[in-house]
């Protein structure tokens, strides 16, 4: 068989392995844009139609801190509809510290709650995964340091 004719044919093979899903590369994991928040107690808006506040309970220092999320509609009324999911790291040494994305707790109150672990003194990020209906509606990284 003459070079020439193979061309084709190679062709024709990948147009069958491309097509064929299982075969196909995986798809990369879509990359997530963060908003940088405002300082905490400020609202927030999520969607058209809910704003939020977030912060920690107390002031962060190294060890256990919990962080607060209340959701809010635009009238003002809370929502508690919402799942929400956040990460502690450090950015300068991202994946040392973090917990993994682990959803917040709804307390009593009907505030969100999350206690994290803050384990070394420098500049860390609060990354916010907001969900409703399984949909991840917003996400929101708050950098601080402790
Ligand atoms: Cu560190």
């Amino acid at each position: 068989m003459k070079l020439s004719a193979l061309g084709p044919l190679f062709f024709l093979l990948m147009g069958v392995l491309a097509s064929d899903p299982a075969l196909a590369a995986p798809a990369a994991p879509e990359k997530v844009v963060y908003q940088p928040l405002p300082k905490p107690g400020k609202k927030v808006p999520l969607g058209t139609g809910h704003y939020f506040t977030f912060g920690f309970e107390k002031q962060p220092k190294l060890g256990r801190a919990i962080m607060k999320v209340e959701i809010f509609t635009s009238e003002g009324k809370p929502d508690t509809s919402f799942v929400i999911k956040g990460d502690a790291d450090m950015p300068s040494m991202r994946g040392a510290h973090s917990t993994g994305n682990k959803a917040f707790v709804l307390s009593k109150k009907g505030a969100y709650l999350l206690p994290t672990n803050l384990v070394m003194p420098g500049d860390w990020e609060f990354r916010f995964t907001f969900e409703k209906a399984g949909t991840t509606v917003f996400c929101g990284a708050y950098l601080f340091d402790i």
